[in-house]
């Protein structure tokens, strides 16, 4: 389904959009399951807590056939090209544990503030289209957005190498105050399969997860194919060089797969 003008008018303004129920409990299922296989691997790509907990896992589009299919859902693709007007690429694929107990923090920042410095992206017209494997409640390290903060612009940022295993460009405490004191801060909640948009510019964080429940989440980075980054220093499994339009899969494509997974298990 298209968004609605509504739908639309809502991103411009609040930054970001939460669709719930956009997969079914089937296809959330797989590709649960493949995440934790995924996360038991030791490969480059799996990026670990200090504690030794998955904290990511990157470019699993590229070796996983249930993720693959993900990453080019139409249900994922369509909506953000309705909103940039062009086709888009994958610059960044990540699936984010927030492990049970041992999930830690993703400090206050933009997304396009890291795509800029690390990546030599031109503009922020890129953005994160994500899906929810778990439940993600107010309990268990939601997502934080400050609604309308990506008016303010690519905001000053410094670059933090040491507070958790991912180095990320990080925003200073008064300019988290001043932003929050404007716009205050949502974390927006949901069943699995639900998905989360928002702009690369909306100022954004997570706290640690020290209760029970796991909160996994799959992150696509999409880029307008006329944004493609120009001064890469990251890996390729972290920062993309393939920047041919995304040719979706059918709809039921991730359905099809997950039933003859349930199929060969019976
Ligand atoms: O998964 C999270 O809690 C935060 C992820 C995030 O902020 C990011 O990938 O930019």
């Amino acid at each position: 389904m298209p968004l609605t003008s509504a739908q639309i008018a809502t991103f411009h303004r609040e930054g970001w959009l939460f669709l719930p129920e956009v997969f079914g409990e089937e296809e959330v299922e797989l590709l649960r399951e493949e995440a934790l296989s995924i996360y038991d691997e030791h490969r480059p790509e799996v990026w670990r807590e200090k504690s030794g907990a998955p904290r990511t896992a990157f470019a699993a589009h590229t070796y996983n056939e249930a993720f693959r299919l993900l990453g080019a859902h139409p249900r994922l693709i369509n909506p953000v090209e309705q909103i940039f007007g062009e086709h888009v690429y994958m610059h960044q694929y990540k699936i984010n544990a927030k492990s049970a107990f041992t999930g830690e923090v993703w400090q206050w920042h933009q997304d396009y503030g890291t795509w800029k410095r690390d990546d030599g992206m031109p503009e922020p017209k890129a953005m994160n289209i994500s899906v929810f494997l778990d439940e993600v409640m107010p309990i268990n390290g939601p997502l934080l957005l400050v609604p309308r903060s990506q008016t303010a612009g690519d905001l000053k940022a410094s670059h933090d190498t040491s507070t958790t295993s991912y180095p990320l460009w990080t925003l200073d405490e008064d300019t988290v105050t001043q932003l929050v004191e404007e716009g205050g801060i949502v974390a927006p909640i949901g069943r699995p399969g639900g998905v989360l948009l928002f702009h690369g510019n909306l100022v954004h964080g997570s706290a640690g997860n020290i209760t029970p429940f796991p909160r996994k989440i799959v992150y696509l980075t999409l880029n307008a194919v006329s944004n493609y980054i120009r001064t890469p220093t990251r890996p390729e499994f972290i920062a993309h060089r393939d920047f041919a339009p995304i040719v979706p899969v059918d709809d039921d494509a991730l359905m099809r797969l997950a039933r003859s997974h349930r199929q060969a298990a019976e």
